[in-house]
Parts: structure tokens; sequence; C-alpha cells
């Protein structure tokens, strides 16, 4: 006789890497999945900057989602950061999942630098053709053509936003999951603590109020969260490249300022179910982008040699 009949069925987990070009959709597709706004997401490029992991949990299998920056050929230290992010994950893959926006033509250079970043997998990939929603049959056909000779690649048409495909690309990456305990207590969705998501509001507020530069060079820090109060007091520390953007954040009379405050408050009391008062400061912290000092403190992973860094 069987010892025990009624155990608990084998449990399967495993990371599933999110990656392609800036603004393909991948950070839509991670909140979708977790159905939570984790990872902040703009119509802009280069909008996720760290990996962010969601975590799906449902039965006896467990999905972690790690979502990552565009890949890109960097061009400074910050870059850098990204694109190892994006490699970081894809070395500790047990399921890549590559998204190309459909919606644009394949372009031959975006294909070869995807096709170099994946490298020899020896892992399932599945590939989301996304934005079908959007995009011309022509632009899908011939994205499918290329995707389907990717080794042992599986093609699905997605769209993120609107969610046609994606409950049969979820059930194709479970079906994949290797036998292994659960990575993360059940009933979590997140892996990092709440302020990070935090300063990710704030910053996508950035990005969605702003054009030109200023996104691209602001960063926002959490410096204090006090959930003993009601309101909770958040102090975000809003840095700056140059002085000179001080200004154009803070506005005349603070009216930017106050207007980016709001927006992203109402964004934050949203995710965190609770009254929240927001102070915002912002802050020159000059070149930033460029500093591995500054990086690294603001809990960016570098690369360990500073070549190509200028
Ligand atoms: N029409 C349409 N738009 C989409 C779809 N999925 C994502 N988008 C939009 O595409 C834009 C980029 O989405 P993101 O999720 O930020 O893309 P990303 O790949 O995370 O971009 P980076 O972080 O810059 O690498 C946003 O404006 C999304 O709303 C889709 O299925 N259909
Ligand atoms: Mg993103």
């Amino acid at each position: 006789m069987p010892a025990d009949t009624t155990s608990v069925p084998p449990t399967r987990a495993g990371y599933v890497a999110l990656v392609g070009l800036p603004n393909a959709g991948k950070s839509t597709l991670l909140n979708r999945f977790v159905g939570e706004h984790l990872s902040i997401a703009t119509a802009k490029a280069q909008t996720t900057w760290q990996s962010v992991t969601g975590i799906l949990t449902d039965g006896s299998t467990q999905l972690v989602f790690v979502d990552t920056p565009g890949l890109l050929e960097p061009r400074d230290l910050l870059q850098r950061a990204m694109r190892s992010a994006a490699s970081e994950a894809l070395a500790d893959a047990d399921i890549v999942l590559l998204m190309v926006d459909a919606s644009r033509e394949p372009r031959a250079a975006e294909q070869e630098m995807i096709t170099r970043a994946l490298g020899t997998l020896g892992r399932p990939l599945h590939v989301a053709l996304n934005k079908v929603d959007l995009a011309a049959d022509a632009s899908i056909g011939a994205w499918e053509v290329w995707a389907a000779k990717l080794p042992g690649a599986r093609v699905h048409r997605i769209s993120a936003q609107g969610g046609s495909g994606t409950s049969e690309l979820l059930s194709a990456l479970r079906a994949e999951l290797p036998s292994s305990p659960f990575y993360f207590p059940e009933d979590e969705i997140a892996s990092v603590p709440v302020r990070f998501f935090v300063a990710e509001l704030v910053r996508e507020t950035v990005f969605e109020r702003y054009h030109q530069e200023i996104p691209y060079s602001v960063f926002c820090e959490v410096t204090e969260f006090r959930e003993s109060q009601d309101p909770i007091y958040v102090g975000v520390d809003i840095l700056v490249e140059k002085a000179s953007q001080k200004g154009i954040l803070i506005g005349r009379g603070g009216s930017a300022i106050r207007e980016l405050g709001s927006e992203a408050r109402t964004k934050i009391e949203h995710f965190l179910g609770r009254s929240v008062y927001l102070d915002l400061w912002v802050k020159p912290l000059e070149s930033w982008r460029k500093s591995r000092a500054q990086l690294t403190r603001l809990g960016f992973r570098l690369p360990a040699d500073d070549e190509g860094t200028r």
C-alpha cells in the first residue's frame, strides 16, 4: 500500500524572464498576469530601469515573472546597468518569454540584437507577438516568420493590454514549469519592499507628464515611509541630473510639482489602499546616470568593468 495517497500534489515552480526591445509591452503583460500595477508602464520607450519580479501562484504551480529593462546598446552607465539586469534575468530563467511589438515592422538590426541577447538558450522559449489589436497582418506575419526560426520557439499572438491570447500563453508557460518547491510564500506577489513601488509610481508620473530628456534625467527615491500615521506619510526625493531641471519640475510658484504630486498620490493611494500624504523634494544629483557610486547607492547593480561608459 502506498504510504499516503492523500498527500498534496508535488509542486512545480520556475522563473520566467520577460525580455524584448523597449516598449514591447513587457511591463503591461507582467501587470496583467499578476493582477496589480507592479511594474510601471508608459507610452515612452525605456520606462523600466530595474528588473521587477511578480509572482503568480495557482494551486500547485508558481510562476515567478521577471520583467526586465528593454534590450538596447548601452550608451551610458545607467543603460549598462539596464542591459545587465536583462542579461542576469535571462541567465537565471527556467523559461524565456520574448516579447515583440508586432505593430512595428521588424528591422533586421533589432532582430539581430535580440538574437544575440538570447544567445544559445537551451531552455524553453516562448515568443509573444504583442499589440495584435493594433498590428497589421503583414507586420505580424513578418515577425512570425522570424520568430519561427528561433530554435525551439513557440509563438503566440497576444494583446497584453486588451488581454486576447494571454490566458492561452499563461497555460503554455505553466505547462513548462519544472518540478520544484515554491520560491516564495503562496500569498506573495512581489519580492521587494513597498517603497520601491511607491518611488516607481512617482517616476511613472514624471514619464507621463514630461517629454524629451526630463523623464530620463529623473530618479525617485523614498526617503521616509511612516505607515503608523494616518494618512501614511511618504517622503520622496526626485533626483535630477542638472540644477536647471529643478525649476522645470517645480514650475511657476510650485504649480508643476503640485500637479505631479496630486497625480502620483492618487496612484500610490490606489496601490496601498490607504490615504497618503506625499511630500516631494526635487534635488539635483549631478550626472547621476553616469556615476558608478550614485547608481550603486540608488540600488542599481553594475557590471564590474567601466569599459565604454562615457
Ligand atoms: N495597443 C496596444 N498597446 C499596448 C499593448 N501592450 C502594451 N501596450 C502599450 O505599449 C506601451 C509600452 O508598454 P510597456 O509595458 O511599458 O512596455 P515595456 O516593454 O515594458 O517597455 P520598456 O520598459 O521601455 O522596455 C504602453 O503605452 C502600453 O500601454 C497591446 O497589447 N496593445
Ligand atoms: Mg517596462
